[in-house]
C-alpha cells in the first residue's frame, strides 16, 4: 500500500491534484482512494469528493496528528471496503509537523508501506515568503507556512501557470539554494502531463523512511494556528419565485465581497452549492463567480472560511449578508448547522 501525505498552505491546490491524480491512477485500474481532513464540522472538499465518486473519507473535529486513530481507522475501513492500493491524504492546511506526528506512526503502524510527504506551495505566496516574508499574514502564519517546506521530502510549487517565466526562473534559483536535497517540482496541476510526473516521483521516492522530525516551537505553532478562525456553516435558502441558485449565487459573491472590504487575510474561503459545485476564493481572486442556473425552489451552501481574524466576525459577517439577501429578496434563509472557532493547542497522539 501506498499512502501519500500531502501538507501545504491553504488554498495551494492540494485537493485539485489529489482529484487529478485519482482519477488518472482509477483509469489505470488502481484501486484509489482519498483522505481529507479537517477541524471544522463538514468539508467542502470531502462532500466534494463524494459527488466525484472517488472512494473517500473525511477526518473531521482535528487534524490528523490529534485525530490519529480516526485516520488509521479511515486507512483500514478504505482497505477493506475498496481494497485500497493507494491513498492520499490531504491534512489541514495549517498543520505541521506531520513527519514526527503522522508519517513515523504511520509507518511503524503499518511497516510495509509507502508513505511520503509532499508539501504544497502556491507560487504567488511562496514568491513572498522567500522575499523575505510576507505582512500579508501574521509572522506565527509565516512560521508554519515554512516549517511546512522545510520537513516534506518533496516541495510540489504550484500554479506555476499563474507567474511569468522570468519570476518563475527566479524562484527556482532561490528554492534550490533555500531547499538543497529536496526534490522540487514546478507544477500546474491543472495540467495532465504535470500530474503524471507528480505520480511517477511520489511513486518512486524512498527516503521518506528517512525524514527528520522538526525542529518546532510548539506555542509558536500553536499561536500561527490561533491566528486564524473557522467558520463551517450549512444553510439552505427557499425561494418561492425559482430563484434560489441565483440567491446562493448573490449571497456568495456578497461574503466574498464582504470579507474583502473588512481586509480579513484569507487562508481559504470554499463554498459549496447544490453539494457538487465547489467554489474557491484567495486573496488574490476578486472575480465575482457565476454558476450555472435551472430555476428552483431550493439550494444548499455549504461554507469553509479559515480567515485571519476570530471567528465571531467572519459569524456576524456572514450573517449580515445572509440578512441583507433575504431582506432584498423576500427569501428565507435557514442555517442548519454551524461550527465556529479558533484551533485549538496542537495535542498530538503520537510524537516519534
Ligand atoms: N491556475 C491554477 N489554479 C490552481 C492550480 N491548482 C489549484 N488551483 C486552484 O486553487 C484553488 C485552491 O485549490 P484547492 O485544491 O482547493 O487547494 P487546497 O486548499 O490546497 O486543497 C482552487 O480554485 C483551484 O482551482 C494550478 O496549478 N493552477
Ligand atoms: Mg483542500
Amino acid at each position: 500500500m501506498k499512502i501519500h501525505l500531502l501538507s501545504g498552505f491553504l488554498g495551494s491546490g492540494k485537493t485539485t491534484a489529489i482529484h487529478a491524480a485519482a482519477r488518472t491512477l482509477l483509469q489505470q485500474g488502481i484501486h484509489t482512494s482519498v483522505i481529507t481532513n479537517d477541524q471544522g464540522i463538514k468539508l467542502v472538499d470531502g462532500d466534494f469528493f463524494k459527488s466525484t465518486g472517488i472512494p473517500g473519507r473525511q477526518v473531521t473535529g482535528g487534524c490528523f496528528c490529534c485525530n490519529f486513530a480516526a485516520l488509521d481507522s479511515s486507512i483500514q475501513s478504505l482497505v477493506t471496503a475498496n481494497n485500497t492500493a493507494v491513498i492520499f491524504a490531504e491534512s489541514v492546511g495549517s498543520c505541521t509537523d506531520i513527519v514526527a506526528t503522522v508519517l513515523k506512526p504511520l509507518l511503524q503502524f503499518y511497516p510495509a508501506a509507502q508513505v511520503t510527504i509532499s508539501a504544497f506551495a502556491d507560487v504567488r505566496l511562496l514568491q513572498l515568503m522567500l522575499n523575505g516574508g510576507t505582512n500579508l499574514f501574521d509572522e506565527t502564519v509565516n512560521y508554519i507556512y515554512l516549517k511546512q517546506l522545510e520537513e516534506a521530502g518533496i516541495i510540489v510549487v504550484n500554479k506555476m501557470d499563474l507567474i511569468d517565466q522570468t519570476t518563475l526562473a527566479e524562484i527556482k534559483v532561490l528554492m534550490q539554494q533555500k531547499y538543497p536535497g529536496k526534490i522540487i517540482l514546478f507544477q500546474n496541476s491543472m495540467v495532465e502531463n504535470d500530474i503524471v510526473k507528480w505520480i511517477d516521483t511520489i511513486n518512486h521516492e524512498d527516503s521518506s523512511g528517512s525524514l527528520a522530525s522538526l525542529d518546532i516551537n510548539y506555542d509558536t505553532y500553536a499561536a500561527g494556528e490561533a491566528k486564524l478562525g473557522w467558520l463551517d456553516q450549512e444553510l439552505e435558502i427557499h425561494s418561492s419565485d425559482n430563484s434560489a441558485l441565483q440567491l446562493a449565487e448573490d449571497l456568495v459573491n456578497l461574503i466574498y465581497k464582504k470579507i474583502v472590504e473588512q481586509r480579513y487575510v484569507i487562508g481559504h474561503l470554499k463554498m459549496l452549492i447544490n453539494a457538487t459545485n465547489k467554489i474557491s476564493f484567495t486573496n488574490d481572486h476578486d472575480v465575482m463567480v457565476e454558476i450555472k442556473k435551472t430555476p428552483s425552489t431550493l439550494a444548499t451552501l455549504l461554507i469553509n472560511a479559515r480567515v485571519q481574524t476570530d471567528a465571531e466576525d467572519i459569524v456576524q459577517l456572514v450573517s449580515a449578508a445572509v440578512d441583507q439577501i433575504e431582506k432584498r429578496s423576500g427569501c428565507k434563509i435557514v442555517v442548519f448547522n454551524q461550527s465556529a472557532f479558533q484551533p485549538g493547542y496542537p495535542k498530538p497522539l503520537y510524537r516519534l
